[in-house]
């Protein structure tokens, strides 16, 4: 018995150092086999490779959001008119939701917001690896991978989005519509009165269709794009989620 746990330790041991070794050729493969598994036409390595240029050899606090540009090139992203939703400092209530019911895609549900989603990785001067360990934290710099990634993936979610478009808010914090946000400075500055009829505003955790910074939203829009808002309670949401039966356009 001793002489079997030995052995097993050992095996751990050894196979542990090699995970370890490993990690960032695993991160390769679950990306790429990820994207095969998603979209069985997407030249994943062309993916890849498009997604490793915008880190792989550079300072990790040096990394433009236009350092992307190739992997929306690469994987760009389709239109899916009335049915897209934005959503700022609301993301377990959205997928709570987008998980249970058909209704509505986010950035998450698309190819490369699906596979990066919840993950770190950065580069270094002088290597051709990909790390998802030591990688700068958001308060040391702006400028990093993870961050220039969501930004840059962002606009171009939000330049295809069309026809009604939704966007989830929340009224428990003091700015709603904080001009600091992605959905802020980055999204909502993107709609265009050409594709998009009207931004929807579903104000979720507490009321606060109400609040000022809302009026900064309203002035943000292109002219010709129509706006509401109204303040959803969880229950609602919740209930919409179980009952398949409530159309989406019922939901609130
Ligand atoms: N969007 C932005 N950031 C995203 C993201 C996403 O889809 N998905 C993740 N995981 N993240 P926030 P916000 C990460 O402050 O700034 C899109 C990023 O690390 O609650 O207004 C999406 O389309 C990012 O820094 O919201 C949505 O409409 C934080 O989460 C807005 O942008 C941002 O979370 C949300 O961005």
């Amino acid at each position: 018995v001793i002489v079997v746990l030995i052995v097993i330790v050992i095996i751990a041991v050894v196979l542990g150092l090699t995970l370890r070794q490993n990690k960032m050729v695993l991160f390769q493969h679950f990306f790429i086999c990820c994207f095969c598994i998603f979209r069985c036409t997407t030249d994943c390595q062309k993916v890849w490779d498009a997604f490793e240029q915008a880190y792989v050899n550079k300072d990790p606090c040096k990394v433009a959001v236009e350092a992307y540009d190739p992997l929306i090139v690469a994987a760009p992203f389709k239109p899916q008119c009335n049915r897209m939703i934005f959503w700022s400092k609301t993301k377990d209530v959205v997928h709570g939701f987008t998980e249970k019911r058909d209704c509505f895609v986010t950035l998450e549900d698309t190819l490369l917001g699906s596979v990066l989603d919840g993950l770190t990785w950065c580069g270094k001067e002088g290597s051709k690896g990909t790390f998802t360990t030591g990688c700068p934290g958001w308060s040391k710099c702006k400028n990093n991978p993870v961050l220039s990634f969501w930004r840059r993936i962002s606009a171009a979610f939000a330049d295809v989005a069309c026809g009604n478009v939704t966007a989830m808010l929340s009224g428990s914090i003091d700015t709603p519509f904080n001009s600091t946000s992605i959905f802020a400075s980055i999204e909502v500055v993107r709609f265009q009165a050409s594709r998009i009829k009207s931004l929807n505003v579903v104000m979720v955790l507490q009321s606060n269709c109400t609040d000022s910074s809302l009026n900064n939203l309203r002035q943000s829009l292109d002219t010709g794009i129509t706006y509401s808002c109204k303040d959803v309670h969880e229950s609602r949401i919740q209930e919409c989620g179980a009952k398949p039966e409530i159309a989406c356009g019922a939901c609130w």
